[in-house]
């Protein structure tokens, strides 16, 4: 009696594993299924995961940091800053040909138009110590 049950949780046992190993194709994470999918093209999309920067997109985290802390772009190149679920704001510093401002923005992208070699660094007003970069080259 208790061989065979043994032997028959062995046999769902490897009928699972079996299925598991064959089956997977690679998806080792059960955590993020659908991150393949859709991401990486959607900066007007509402993130409510961390989601990594696409190409010449800078993301004001909920997390109240920029992401990247650094971008460099080549001149003539728009940038989306994606601002998340808490709401910041791009006060770039006074340099010559930086672009305008944001203003405060949560949940929505915008884009400005890097027309000038330079270096533009800029802060979030409302969180202290909240810094990014645009290298323009
Ligand atoms: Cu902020």
């Amino acid at each position: 009696m208790n061989v065979r049950r043994l032997a028959g949780a062995l046999a769902a046992a490897l009928l699972f594993t079996t299925a598991c190993g064959g089956g997977g194709g690679g998806s080792s994470s059960p955590t993020s299924p659908t991150n393949n999918n859709g991401t990486g093209t959607d900066p007007y999309g509402n993130p409510t995961t961390p989601a990594a920067p696409a190409a010449n997109q800078v993301i004001a985290t909920a997390s109240s940091a920029f992401n990247p802390l650094t971008i460099t772009v080549t001149k003539g190149t728009d940038v989306t800053f994606t601002f998340e679920s808490v709401t910041h704001n791009v006060a770039f510093d006074a340099v010559s040909g930086a672009p305008a401002n944001v203003g405060n923005t949560t949940n929505a992208s915008v884009i400005r138009t890097f027309a000038t070699a330079g270096s533009f660094g800029f802060q979030c007003t409302l969180h202290g110590g909240m810094r990014g970069t645009v290298v323009v080259n």
